[in-house]
């Protein structure tokens, strides 16, 4: 039997990285709305990304998306997070908001425009060196809307030139993720739709490239558990883009639309060796991220919402007993095996969790103590005039 008392320490490896876009304005394609205190420059995105986690202690580093977060002094916007106690993360490249990219970026038939795509995840590269980043995240657009656009086969190859030629550049300790997912916004053909493609890509290119798995990214009904299981299997699970959805890429809070696959994913995470502590220079281990957007909550407590429901199902998943677990399937007994994953699912783990929160320094409720802090009323007052941060 596993106790709260038991998973403690283990527990307190927990890092999830937040987005800076997540701060942002976001929305649909219907409509982006506006919000009182929202962030005007990277510096107010990564200010707020830090009271997620001095109120949490679960978010440690933040994530940037290039060109939306690009400064003119990255070693400048290194030492603001760190002031604020946080770090930089992991580098989002974007090929995907360039008119040159409306027909594909490292998968386009011009060698102009794949050049220009490389030479911009180069750039990231540069950006990488200068926050201490880790991590290069790669997602593509591209793909096509109609059969007989493109060359699907054609595109795959160019696809491989393309990261070979980033792979290349890649400094000591730093890793490539490619990140797939399986339509938007192309509606045919997606050049990276599914983790078979991404996991051949990064398979091809070395040791230090690595799958994302965007939990938004399937089609409904998917295992994605299997997933995680089998790429740790094969050493090849780098990085998550948590959040949740209940009809496409929803990117809505992790855990919102089905706590129940998260703690299935989180299970196969601890089976599959995926949750180390990260180590003194945060090189080891998959990155836990966020990658929602919050249209219509208020952005901070979203996404201390989120961090919150990840350690949850964390505990719940490193309750399960796995001895019990090991013995009924031994023995074939079906009820019982699913008797104690269910169990384990089932723990609330809420009181414990405060009470954990508490013996380290860290508010009982870090969501009350956020709403009660005044930050939220004192960046609604300081921050007007200016254009607010959002998807562009
Ligand atoms: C694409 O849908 C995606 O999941 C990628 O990770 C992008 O970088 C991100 O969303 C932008 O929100
Ligand atoms: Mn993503």
């Amino acid at each position: 039997m596993t106790t709260f008392a038991d998973i403690g320490d283990r527990l307190a490896a927990l890092a999830v990285e937040v987005p800076s876009w997540a701060y942002g304005n976001s929305g649909t394609r219907f409509k982006v709305f506006g919000s009182p205190g929202t962030p005007r420059s990277v510096e107010e995105k990564i200010a707020d990304a830090a009271q997620v986690h001095r109120f949490t202690g679960l978010a440690p580093s933040v994530a940037l998306h290039i060109p939306w977060d690009r400064v003119d002094d990255f070693g400048k916007l290194r030492a603001h997070a760190e002031d604020l106690g946080v770090r930089l993360g992991t580098v989002n490249s974007n090929t995907f908001q360039d008119d040159d990219y409306k027909l594909g970026s490292l998968t386009h038939a011009d060698p102009a425009v794949r050049r220009k795509a490389v030479e911009h995840n180069l750039e990231c590269l540069e950006i990488m060196t200068e926050t201490g980043s880790r991590d290069l995240k790669i997602w593509l657009a591209d793909g096509t809307n109609y059969p007989g656009q493109g060359d699907i086969r054609a595109r795959q190859d160019w696809l491989a030139e393309g990261l070979a030629a980033i792979y290349a550049e890649l400094g000591e300790g730093q890793r490539l993720v490619l990140e797939y997912k399986f339509f938007e916004p192309a509606f045919y053909h997606t050049d990276v739709p599914d983790w078979g493609t991404s996991y051949v890509h990064v398979a091809a290119l070395g040791d230090q490239a690595m799958v994302c798995l965007d939990t938004g990214h399937h089609a409904p009904g998917t295992n994605i558990e299997f997933i995680v299981a089998q790429l740790l299997r094969l050493g090849k699970l780098g990085s998550f883009d948590f959040n949740s959805r209940f009809y496409a890429d929803d990117d809505l809070m992790v855990g919102a639309a089905d706590p129940f696959q998260l703690f299935r994913i989180l299970v196969e995470v601890i089976r599959g060796g995926g949750f180390q502590p990260a180590g003194p220079d945060h090189r080891e281990g998959v990155a836990f991220m966020l990658d929602q957007c919050h249209n219509i909550e208020r952005k901070i407590p979203g996404q201390i919402r989120s961090v919150l429901t990840v350690q949850e199902m964390m505990a719940r998943a490193l309750l399960l007993d796995g001895d019990a677990l090991a013995a009924a399937r031994e023995q074939g007994d079906v009820l019982a095996a699913n008797e104690v994953y269910m169990d384990a699912f089932y723990t609330d783990v809420r009181r414990d969790l405060a009470g954990w929160r508490e013996a380290r320094g860290l508010p009982a409720d870090p969501m009350r103590s956020y709403l009660a802090s005044g930050y939220q009323e004192q960046i609604e007052a300081d921050r007007v005039g200016g254009a607010q941060a959002g998807w562009n």
